[in-house]
């Protein structure tokens, strides 16, 4: 039975790869930081079925000696470093957690495989933030980066070193270069939940509005469940690599609304208001992968197309808040 460790379980896409490899029948260990609130830390884990199935274990990304020690205990096949401070918009507010965490956490990771078990293959989340002020649309794996946020440049920083350390130390350190992907168990605070948790709301009578930030954004979306699979696809090559995960289709925040609001059978010009205070720093416009080399090397596709996404989250958020 192969191992695999997690950080970053208590996630989204923790929650979908734990489910994916215990498919595969893998033993998943995850990694979770040790919180006061521990009881609905892992509620995503529950949410999707595999809190008994997993092993949860104690470690931060910003403490070595606990990743070594995982790493040294659990020999692990592969190690998956999905943890992060993965909100763009609160790296402004503490861009020094975040290139701790998102940069110097993977750095860190890193060096815990390579001092411990240096044969495990390592998966870090790298980002279609790190292309930014895009170079070329769309972008694929030859399009320079050009972040755009604190949390962009801690990715790209945690990207070359992921590179790096393949080309260094002979390491099988793959990158992936993941478009947005959402899901059921998106965080709250990203748009798309924000949406479909404000449409469910305003459906159930429970708020009468929707207030977004820039509804001119253009995402390239996908759905979580699919691009986990990417995430494992790449560790199973005989040569480790850098890979583009999209969809190749973008659309606004605006498009996404209003397929929200359509779901539910509402009109968006009905409830939705902007706030400046919402609008960036600094603003990813456009967003738009190419991910033909995955679908060549890797034999992988998007399967969920943005329509089902959207009406799955409604779906979710309605029987959530009607609970
Ligand atoms: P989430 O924000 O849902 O999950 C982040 C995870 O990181 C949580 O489990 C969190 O734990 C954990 N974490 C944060 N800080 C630490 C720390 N210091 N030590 C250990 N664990 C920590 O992210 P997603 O699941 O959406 O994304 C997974 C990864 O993929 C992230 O790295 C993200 O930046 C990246 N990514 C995501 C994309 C997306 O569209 N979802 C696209 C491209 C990249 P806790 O529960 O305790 O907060
Ligand atoms: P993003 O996701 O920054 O792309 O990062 P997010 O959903 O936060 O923003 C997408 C776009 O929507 C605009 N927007 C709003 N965003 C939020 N959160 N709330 C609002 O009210 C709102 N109104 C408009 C934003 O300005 C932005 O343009 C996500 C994260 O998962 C990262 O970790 C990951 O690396 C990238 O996707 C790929």
């Amino acid at each position: 039975m192969p191992t695999a460790l997690i950080t970053g379980i208590t996630g989204q896409d923790g929650a979908y790869l734990s489910k994916f490899l215990l498919g595969k029948g893998y033993r998943v260990i995850g990694m979770i930081r040790r919180s006061a609130s521990s009881d609905v830390i892992s509620e995503r884990l529950r949410w999707i079925g595999t809190i008994d199935q997993v092993t949860l274990v104690d470690g931060n990304l910003t403490d070595l000696s606990s990743l070594v020690r995982l790493v040294q205990e659990y020999k692990p096949d592969e190690v998956y470093n999905l943890a992060a401070q993965s909100f763009v918009a609160t790296s402004w507010q503490q861009p020094i957690v975040t290139g701790t965490v998102t940069g110097l956490g993977a750095v860190t990771m890193l060096e815990a495989v390579r001092i411990a078990w240096p044969q495990a293959r390592f998966y870090q989340a790298s980002s279609s933030e790190m292309f930014g002020k895009v170079q070329a649309v769309p972008q694929n794996e030859d399009t320079p980066f050009y972040p755009r946020s604190p949390y962009a440049a801690a990715k790209l920083y945690a990207h070359w070193m992921t590179v790096n350390y393949r080309e260094s130390f002979g390491m099988h350190a793959s990158s992936g270069i993941l478009f947005n992907h959402e899901s059921p168990l998106r965080g709250i605070e990203f748009v798309t939940r924000r949406i479909t948790d404000g449409v469910a709301r305003i459906k159930l009578g429970l708020s009468d509005r929707l207030t977004l930030g820039n509804m001119s954004a253009k995402r390239d979306w996908g759905h979580a469940r699919d691009y986990v699979e990417a995430m494992w696809l790449m560790l199973q090559q005989d040569v480790a690599d850098d890979y583009v995960i999209a969809t190749g289709r973008t659309a606004s925040v605006e498009d996404f609304c209003r397929l929200a609001f359509a779901a539910a059978g509402l009109a968006m010009e009905d409830h939705v208001h902007t706030d400046a205070a919402l609008l960036r720093p600094a603003e990813v416009e456009l967003l738009l992968g190419d991910a033909g080399k995955a679908e060549r090397v890797l034999g992988w596709k998007p399967c969920t197309p943005l329509e089902d996404l959207v009406a799955e989250m409604i779906a979710a958020d309605l029987k959530r808040l009607a609970r």
